[in-house]
Order: C-alpha cells, then structure tokens, then sequence
C-alpha cells in the first residue's frame, strides 16, 4: 500500500519530518508575528477557568513574509499534489492554531469542508505542530470519515449554526461519548511534522499540555470549484465575487495561488 492509498482510504496520513529545521524555524517566527499583529479574522479564545488561551488567525500569508516563504518554497505543494492526484495545487488558505500551555480548550469534532466556499474532492490540509505533541494532545482523526457525509458547520464558541442553514445538515456524530464505536487515529509528533487530511475527515483535538503552536496549509487540486454558500463562511475572501462566479475552478493567482504543478514538479 502506498501513502496515496492510505490517505483515499482514512482521509489521513501521518507524514514524518515534512519540513526541514529551517522551515519550523521560519515558520515559528511567522507565528510569533501573526499573535503580535493579529489580522482581520483573528480570534483569541479565553477559557472559563482561567487556562491558557487558543489563538487562531486565518490567510495571513500575504503580510506575513516568513508564513509564505514556508508555504511558496517548501515541499508541502508538492507532497499535496501526489496525495490529491492533481495535475495543479492551489494554496487555499492558511491557519495559525495556538493553545497556550495548560489550555483545557478542546478543538471539537468537525469537519473543515462545510465551513468554506468551496465543492470537489481534491483537498487536503497539512497540519503542522511548531512544538512536541504527545498522543494525548495531539489532532485526532476517524478514519474513512470523508466518504460522503457534510455534517452541521457550528461555532466553535457558541455552538450556533454556521454557513448553512439550521437543520439542513445532520450533525456531528457525539464522538467523545462513544470513543470505541469509532475508528480514531492519531500520533504523537515533533515539529516540523505533519498530518495531511481530506477536509471532510472529521478531526478533534485535546487542550494543550505545553504550548502547542500549529500551522495548517490549506491546499486544493483540479476539481475544486468555487460554492456560493447562504451564510458566511470561515475564513471569508475579500473581493472574491469580483473575480469568480459560482461553480468557477478557483483560478485567482491573486487569493489561491498556485503552488506546484505536475509539469514544473516532476
Ligand atoms: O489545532 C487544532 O486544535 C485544530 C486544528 C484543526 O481543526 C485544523 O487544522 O483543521
């Protein structure tokens, strides 16, 4: 079996040491900046009890120069392209993810699909931690959960309805409540690793033991079109109806850049 055959069968793959030394340490930084200098999208998660926060920022590669030197140079455009078997790799968007340490904030069961203006098969987003992360802690997976089924969009603070309309979608199975009737899948990582996953895998995490900074690239392949959705969508993308009508492939170089290709790549 190769990696591609397990990534069409889970909807994920674990992927040793996918960034080089330099590249965490780029990317580190770009963090560091992106918390100082939050963008429009930022959100800063306070818990209840007083626990560390979770900080999250959306499609800051534009401003954020060490952010987009690790996305436009490194492997990931590549690796996401043979994963997806497409013959081009746009960039979606990226996601800076930070739990401060001790954090009790859990990351729920979701999927990323419905959250965004976008249909087609060919996605994937590489998650990757900035510091250690035990399999306690780290992002888990039910594996094959990609096959079909869209689950309810919901605020993550507020547990409202996003993007689609109330009822209009089944919600997310209670995982956490019957941990055993699923098949999870998870591993313990090191920075620089990386998780690649379908955006229709349903995905959680556990609150952070020391600080836990993650980046996630957000990639799409050929048959990724652009969807008008009722509601907002999660990130949103300034201008787009500008440029793309409903059903469009997502052919701006401007907000999705193309990052590999099979003939520059191979
Ligand atoms: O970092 C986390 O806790 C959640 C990550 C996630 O849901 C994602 O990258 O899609």
């Amino acid at each position: 079996m190769s990696l591609r055959d397990d990534f069409e069968r889970d909807g994920v793959v674990y992927l040793p040491s996918v960034l080089t030394p330099d590249e965490v340490a780029a990317l580190a930084r770009g963090v560091d900046e992106t918390i100082a200098r939050p963008g429009p999208m930022a959100l800063d998660m306070q818990p209840e009890d007083g626990s560390g926060r979770f900080f999250e920022d959306f499609c800051r590669w534009g401003d954020v120069d060490h952010l987009r030197r690790v996305i436009l140079g490194s492997a990931v455009g590549r690796i996401a392209g043979e994963l997806m078997r497409s013959a081009e790799v746009r960039l979606f968007h990226d996601h800076t993810l930070v739990k401060e340490a001790g954090s009790s904030l859990r990351t729920p069961w979701h999927q990323d699909q419905p959250y965004y203006c976008i249909d087609g098969t060919q996605t994937v987003s590489l998650w990757i931690p900035l510091d250690p992360v035990s399999r306690r802690a780290t992002l888990e997976f039910v594996a094959g959960s990609h096959g079909g089924t869209w689950y309810m969009p919901r605020s993550f603070q507020r547990n409202s309805a996003m993007v689609f309309d109330e009822g209009t979608l089944e919600d997310v199975p209670d995982v956490e409540a019957d941990r055993a009737a699923f098949p999870i899948v998870g591993w313990e990582m090191s920075p620089g690793d990386a998780v690649a996953f379908n955006m229709l895998t349903l995905h959680a995490s556990g609150g952070a033991e020391g600080r836990r900074r993650a980046f996630s690239i957000r990639m799409i392949g050929d048959d990724v079109t652009y969807a008008k959705r009722p509601h907002r969508t999660s990130p949103t993308f300034e201008g787009i109806d500008d440029e793309l009508a409903d059903g469009d492939a997502l052919r701006s170089d401007r907000l999705f850049p193309v990052l590999w290709s099979r003939a520059d790549g191979s």
